[in-house]
């Protein structure tokens, strides 16, 4: 093992599988003891004239793109942006630099740490602070926003970030375009170090990180790409923001360029700014959440766009309903394929050629025959197949520890390894899975999770706060909307003021809850805790009288 695995492991940055596994899924060529900078290097040797890339009105070839890399590679180095090991919290839209930073890092051996655009202060510090991160690589303003000042605020607070960096007007920082260098060589970092930190989707106040290594994240492209095959013919659409795992990995942006495919970047999911890139660039694939499908449903019946060229639409990340995977094939004349995964590891996918019954009702089966699941109950014993139970699971891409988190983990993983999805699961004897419904404690909100722990600490910051529990509420559009239950002692306090106090402390703004409820006291369990069930279905009756839940 060389110096960067060693030292992560010193640094309990990551929990390695066990020695006997990892050396199995080496000699199985399982794990292929390539690092993902390598990974383009092979594309473009061997697509090199073909498209990579299209982002707005620019084209890279795969040697265009590959030749990129190494140049930003080399000045990110040069300049002290990163070395090999560090972190650099990454928070870029759908660009092109934000593909060639990924690259040049991977080429470095730094580690991007991938922040969503829509995170604001509070989550940037969190994550900053989390991974030491030396450096930000952010947009100048986008929509109304200056990622500048708040990239300021933070390094105000967190010591380790030496440095901002700027794709578009830099101010007194650095200019990404102006760190493009001469290729020099680097040391091809160890396949087994950590490529990326994902983000979890969180049941922790505070998010945790997960370690993704070159081995483990290239083998979740390349299994993903056998669930859903791409090849130098098709051109994957990248509709969800990039740094997300679904659309990074499942198989995503890495899977197609592995593949010799062609990767669209879309700004956002609108059918406005979507339909016209399907028809122009031939798009092949994509992946959205199921919100986004219901909206495209929609806007297909009357589109003057021709979206023939779609062959799959992948639809992961929140439940979608069977009422709306019919539609699909008629309506957008693709096939569907419905995709569980997490940023953990596992990922199921339906099968192209499963019956439609399957693709419509469960969210497919575990994608690689190396991934092991066990469906259990509160005892971790093994449910039968049919049973709901609690979804467990390990594998060659399934990480066994959160980053820097050894308390955490010892909840998150049993002893045997297994990671403890949260998710309720039902196996049907075919090995398909139908997620029921959830253990942690989280609003799944069209996709994006909210950690319950998350809000109700802010919230309880608020003076006028006395308790406060925040639960999902069904809905139609998102699947699940966030609802807070407050107790106050101040009289007059408005949801107006809490949404205030929520956005002053740098929260991103897709956490605010959708709706306040005020309460005198809370249902209680016979234990004493909050009663969240009885809350739930309190939410549930007020989105129903609302029309909100058909
Ligand atoms: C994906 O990853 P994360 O990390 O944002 O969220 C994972 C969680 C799962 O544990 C589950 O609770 C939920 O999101 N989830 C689904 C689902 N897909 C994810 N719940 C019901 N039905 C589904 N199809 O969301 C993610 C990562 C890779 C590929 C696809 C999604």
């Amino acid at each position: 093992m060389n110096a960067p695995v060693s030292e992560a492991l010193r640094q309990r940055e990551f929990t390695p599988w066990p020695e006997e596994l990892a050396a199995r899924y080496r000699a199985e060529g399982v794990w292929s003891g390539l690092t993902l900078g390598r990974v383009l290097r092979d594309s473009a040797a061997r697509h090199g004239d073909r498209t990579a890339l299209i982002d707005g009105a620019r084209t890279w070839t795969y040697a265009e793109l590959d030749g990129e890399a190494d140049r930003l590679a080399a000045g990110l180095h040069k300049e002290g942006v990163a070395a090999a090991g560090d972190r650099v919290l990454v928070q870029m839209p759908n660009t092109a630099a934000f593909v060639l930073v990924c690259f040049a890092l991977f080429r470095i051996g730094a580690v991007p740490v991938l922040a969503q655009p829509a995170h604001r202060d509070h989550e940037i510090t969190q994550l900053s602070r989390q991974s030491s991160a030396v450096a930000m690589i952010i947009p100048g303003r986008r929509s109304g926003f200056d990622y500048r000042e708040m990239a300021e605020r933070v390094q105000g607070r967190c010591p380790s970030l030496r440095r901002i960096v700027v794709d578009g007007d830099p101010r007194r920082h650095s200019a990404l375009s102006a760190l493009f260098a001469d290729p020099v060589p680097l040391p091809e970092p160890d396949p087994g170090s950590i490529a990326v930190l994902q983000l979890s989707g969180g049941t922790t106040a505070v998010p945790k990180l997960i370690p993704r290594t070159h081995d483990d994240y290239l083998y979740n492209a390349r299994a993903s790409v056998r669930a859903c095959p791409l090849g130098t013919d098709d051109v994957y659409l990248c509709v969800l923001p990039a740094a997300h795992n679904f659309p990074l990995c499942a198989p995503g942006l890495l899977g197609a360029l592995d593949s010799g495919a062609t990767v669209v970047l879309a700004q956002g999911p609108s059918d406005g700014e979507v339909f016209p890139l399907i028809e122009r660039h031939r798009v092949t694939v994509t992946a959205v959440v199921p919100p986004i499908a219901l909206l495209w449903l929609e806007a297909a019946k009357d589109t003057r766009h021709d979206l023939r060229s779609l062959r799959v639409l992948q639809v992961g990340g929140a439940r979608l309903g069977p009422a709306a995977a019919a539609r699909v094939g008629p309506v957008l004349g693709c096939r569907l394929q419905q995709v569980f995964g997490m940023a953990e590891g596992l990922i199921c996918y339906t099968r192209l050629d499963d019956p439609d019954e399957l693709v419509r009702t469960t969210q497919g089966v575990p994608m690689s025959s190396a991934d092991e699941v066990a469906v259990v109950d509160d005892e971790d014993r093994a449910v039968p197949d049919g049973e709901p139970g609690h979804l467990l699971t390990r594998g060659p891409y399934t990480i066994r520890g959160y980053f820097r988190a050894d308390e955490h983990n010892q909840r998150a993983f049993t002893a045997e390894g297994f990671y403890r999805t949260g998710d309720i699961v039902r196996r049907l004897p075919s090995g398909h899975l139908v997620v029921v419904d959830r253990a942690k404690d989280l609003v799944n909100r069209g996709g994006d999770k909210v950690a319950a722990d998350e809000i109700e600490d802010m919230l309880g910051t608020h003076p006028g706060v006395h308790d406060v529990a925040v639960v999902a509420e069904p809905d139609d559009a998102l699947g699940e909307r966030i609802c807070a239950f407050v107790i106050t002692h101040e009289d007059g306090l408005k949801s107006r003021v809490l949404k205030k106090h929520l956005r002053e402390h740098g929260l991103a703004a897709y956490k605010t809850p959708d709706r306040f409820v005020f309460v005198d006291a809370m249902p209680l369990t016979s234990v004493g805790k909050i009663d969240k069930k009885v809350l739930r279905a309190r939410a549930a009756r007020l989105a129903a009288e609302e029309g909100r839940t058909s």
